[in-house]
């Protein structure tokens, strides 16, 4: 089986054929977002030990990677009204590469995102900030869209990854309201929006008197 027909039988939609007959194409699309999702986690994990070592403790709670999958890329830009095309997902997508960080407190969150920003490699395409400004749904995470090269044996490609930061409390609550999401014939949907939304509130009440206890334990400001 050459690498067309296995990406056309693992992801069975006919709106995959044009990746599908694009086999190669595709797959050094997704090797060059993987190589620079890396380059980003080891960042991040370089900012991790320096940090622990100077406070004695760690900033991140947990570190996940993922390459988003062929079928929730084509979701995704079907659902944005895209063309699906190799050199289509490069342009319009900018979460197919994705690290989400989960640290213990909102102040970290900040004192990471700030260092990683200032890297002279990386250029920061957008800040999201959806934690000052949270989504009507209640949702709350710190998005970055950066940009950083990768150096192949032939080029140097600038390539995006999305990297989310947000508390374990924020972590908990989006897992549970992505079920709801993509849960179909939910009978008391609007229900349950309400009861996450009072969740979220009451989550951010939970993170800012976990950060200012946090603070009076080692003499913050
Ligand atoms: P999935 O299935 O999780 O991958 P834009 O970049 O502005 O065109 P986009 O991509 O929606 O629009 O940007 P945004 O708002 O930064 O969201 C990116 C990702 O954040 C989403 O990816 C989700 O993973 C997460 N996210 C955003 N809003 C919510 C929310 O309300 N609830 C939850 N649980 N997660 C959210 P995907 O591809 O939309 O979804």
């Amino acid at each position: 089986m050459n690498n067309a027909e296995k990406i056309k039988e693992y992801l069975n939609d006919e709106m995959l054929d044009a990746l599908a007959q694009n086999g190669r194409p595709f797959q050094e699309l997704m090797m060059r977002y993987n190589c620079a999702m890396l380059e980003i986690k080891t960042k991040l994990d370089v900012l991790n030990n320096e940090f622990s070592l100077e406070n004695d403790r760690n900033p991140f709670e947990a570190i996940n990677c993922r390459i988003k999958t062929p079928q929730s890329i084509v979701n995704k830009m079907k659902r944005k009204g895209i063309e699906i095309t190799v050199e289509n997902i490069e342009k319009n997508l900018n979460d197919v590469a994705g690290i989400r960080v989960i640290c213990s407190f909102i102040d970290d969150i900040y004192t990471l995102c700030e260092k990683l920003c200032l890297q002279d490699d990386i250029t920061v395409v957008e800040i999201k900030d959806y934690i000052t400004k949270p989504k009507p749904n209640g949702y709350r995470s710190l998005h970055l869209i950066l940009e950083i090269p990768i150096f192949l044996s032939k080029e140097k490609k600038p390539m995006r990854v999305e990297v989310q930061f947000r508390t374990i409390a924020m972590d908990f609550w989006a897992s549970l309201e992505h079920k709801l999401k993509y849960k179909k014939n939910i009978g008391n949907a609007e229900e349950i929006s309400a009861e996450l939304k009072q969740c979220a509130e009451d989550i951010n009440i939970l993170d800012m008197k976990m950060q200012k206890i946090h603070n009076k334990i080692f003499n913050l400001s």
